[in-house]
């Protein structure tokens, strides 16, 4: 027998909300058998003070041969990659491969404040990895940092940065409005349309890991054989109804429930259709 297979290349969030540990849930969910690749180990040591543990590049490249001579995958997603050793390996790996398509979330601060990204890899991210996207996922402080500190306020501003992105090379652009006053509107732009995906805003403070399972939940979709637009649309869907029946364990921010959309069923996700007007030259 044989099911769709999608990799994450992602982080170990010990904390179970995030990094692989949410992409494993949410293939899960959607009946997408996972397999994965640990980067770094997200994890606090009480004495150290220290929260990184990165991979080596060997034990990286260890796991995406076993994987690519073993299993195989319909499609991939990356999350935390934190060095540019690491961003580069992987750009360079996936440009080897004939997976079919490629979520990059460009994962960089963690909701309980850790650093998933250093400064001198931005450039790598930018450069190496964005060009080899089908669809790219960043929030909007993501989104500011990758062009160079822009201003994210509105819905507009959220439009003139997924144009901005999509010049850097991938296929769609999805950014993340999670940040914004008001309704939670993510704008996906594929160079001639954007949709506006809205739902409504949920009064927590417990996200860990919404990016993270908002990305695999596209990746699942892609692995089925859907259309970008279609696996958008659902795994937005799939989130908020993990956001609002968020979990709560002793203390920190706590993670989205992974299996709500499964167990307490649809939530409204109203979807408007723009189609892009670009200057005529
Ligand atoms: O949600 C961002 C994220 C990604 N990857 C890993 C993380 C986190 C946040 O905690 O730990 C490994």
């Amino acid at each position: 027998m044989n099911v769709p297979r999608a990799l994450t290349i992602a982080g170990s969030a010990a904390r179970g909300g995030a990094g692989i540990q949410a992409d494993l849930k949410t293939f899960q969910e959607f009946d997408v058998f996972g397999v994965s690749a640990v980067t770094a180990i997200v994890a606090r040591h009480p004495k150290t003070e220290q929260r990184v543990f990165p991979q080596s590049l060997e034990a990286i490249e260890a796991q995406l041969v076993t994987i690519e001579e073993d299993i195989g995958m319909d499609t991939m997603k990356t999350g935390m990659l934190f060095t540019k050793e690491i961003i580069s390996f992987v750009a360079n790996w996936i440009s080897q491969t004939d997976v079919k398509s490629v979520v990059v979330d460009p994962v960089m601060i963690g909701k309980m404040g850790s650093a998933l990204l250093k400064e001198d890899a931005m450039e790598a991210m930018r450069s190496e990895l964005l060009p080899l996207a089908t669809i790219i996922t960043p929030n909007m402080p993501e989104a500011s940092y990758l062009l160079n500190n822009m201003e994210l306020h509105t819905v507009d501003d959220l439009k003139e940065a997924a144009k901005r992105l999509r010049s850097l090379g991938p296929k769609y652009v999805l950014v993340k409005g999670g940040r914004l006053d008001g309704p939670a509107v993510d704008v996906l732009y594929d160079g001639e349309q954007f949709d506006l995906l809205e739902a409504p805003r949920i009064d927590t403070i417990h996200t860990n890991g919404a990016g993270c399972t908002y990305s695999a939940a596209i990746a699942a979709g892609l692995a089925k054989g859907q259309e970008v637009r279609d696996a958008v649309r659902e795994a937005k869907k799939f989130i908020t109804a993990g956001i609002r029946h968020s979990l709560t364990f002793k203390q920190g921010v706590g993670p989205l429930y992974h299996a709500a959309y499964e167990k307490y069923g649809e939530i409204d996700c109203i979807v408007t259709t723009e189609k892009s007007v670009e200057p005529v030259m």
